[in-house]
């Protein structure tokens, strides 16, 4: 589908006023989506984990404006309290918004907004914020025109998403979520994600991942700036090719269930990520002392024991260790044992692959 293929008719009538609430998760990817171009576009294709518990709940009021504006009026709740701070990446959301929901003019919202993670944790919530917030979206388009599918709906949402933060577009379907063409994967596009295409083997439909939160603080340079770094990157075109080959073979391990290529994959996924942060620009770090202690102490565990346990990093410190349910009680006492002491606090979070957004009311 083209983009102007989501584009709304004007609907035959404008209810006054309403009110909804979805819940949308955070994703972790496997294969990084890093580099992007036009309007959100990535450079390559992604594929992550849905998560479970790491979800933002998003209530959003709506009513008819007195006036047709350009842009509708809006407040911002982040757990009860005003958040201006929100306030310029929500307006250029919905500055996209209205191209593709011009009915949206008609209105002025109200967006009140929780997390279920804490928010000084160090772990993103853009990517569950604007998953939820476009979850609402997509639900007042619905109520406008009701024969709207939930296939239609899943894809509008993801791309309403993505045009508010990349990474938004893998947290609407649950599972394995791709995100990006590769001529390979049929239906796969640039424009929105959809659920994984091909067989998934049951080991991945219950994966373990356990947050280690081992650095709290505000990133030095934002994932907004890292991507635009991959632009003129001496090595972007190798990158963007890694990630295309690697996505074929993890399609493969997909249907396999084969966990040692699985965590050969998904750890130099990881380190390619940061490599082309350390190879930036100009450069920069983003691990810390703590993130390779982690990363030798899980590597060390798993040649002494061979439980396939292994990691994965976001555009951050923290490390995700990932682990099927299977070794569940090994891996918790190994990271009860000898990663926590890494974690501000010993803070982690304890998740697993979940089932994508979902309406509260
Ligand atoms: C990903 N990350 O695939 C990659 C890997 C983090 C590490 O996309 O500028 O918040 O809003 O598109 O999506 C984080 O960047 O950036 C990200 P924008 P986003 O998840």
């Amino acid at each position: 589908m083209n983009i102007e293929e989501f584009v709304c008719l004007p609907p035959s009538s404008f209810p006054d006023s309403g009110e909804v609430t979805w819940q949308a998760p955070s994703n972790i990817a496997l294969v990084k989506y890093w580099g992007k171009t036009g309007l959100q576009l990535p450079a390559n294709p992604s594929v992550s984990f849905t998560l479970k518990k790491c979800q933002t709940q998003t209530q959003l009021i709506y009513k008819r404006s007195a006036k047709r504006t350009k842009l509708p009026e809006f407040k911002v709740y982040f757990e009860g309290n005003p958040a201006p701070e929100f306030e310029p990446k929500i307006s250029a959301f919905l500055g996209h918004a209205v191209a593709l929901q011009p009915f949206l003019r008609e209105y002025s919202i109200e967006i009140h907004t929780s997390n279920t993670f804490p928010h000084s944790s160090g772990i993103a919530s853009s990517a569950s914020g604007m998953a939820a917030l476009a979850c609402c979206l997509m639900d007042v388009e619905k109520r406008l025109f009701p024969y709207t599918s939930s296939e239609y709906f899943n894809k509008k949402a993801s791309l309403l998403a993505r045009l508010g933060s990349g990474s938004a577009a893998r947290s609407i379907e649950g599972g394995l979520v791709l995100w990006g063409q590769h001529p390979d994967l049929k239906r796969s596009s640039d424009l929105y994600g959809i659920p994984f295409p091909g067989e998934i083997a049951p080991v991945f439909t219950t994966y373990q991942d356990t947050v280690l939160l081992v650095d709290k603080g505000q990133k030095t340079v934002s994932s907004t700036v890292g991507h635009g770094l991959m632009k003129g990157h001496p090595y972007a075109k190798s990158r963007f090719n890694q990630a295309r080959t690697n996505l074929i073979k993890l399609g493969a391990i997909f249907e396999s269930g084969d966990l040692s290529s699985f965590i050969d994959l998904v750890e130099t996924e990881a380190l390619s990520l940061h490599a082309m942060m350390m190879t930036s620009s100009p450069s920069y770090l983003l691990m810390k002392s703590e993130t390779l202690s982690v990363i030798e102490r899980i590597r060390e565990f798993r040649a002494d024991t061979g439980v396939p346990v292994c990691f994965t990093l976001d555009a951050g410190a923290n490390v995700h260790v990932l682990y099927p349910e299977f070794a569940a009680d090994k891996v918790y006492s190994f990271i009860t044992d000898s990663l926590l002491e890494f974690c501000v606090n010993g803070d982690h979070i304890q998740d697993c692959v979940g089932s994508g957004a979902s309406k509260i009311r």
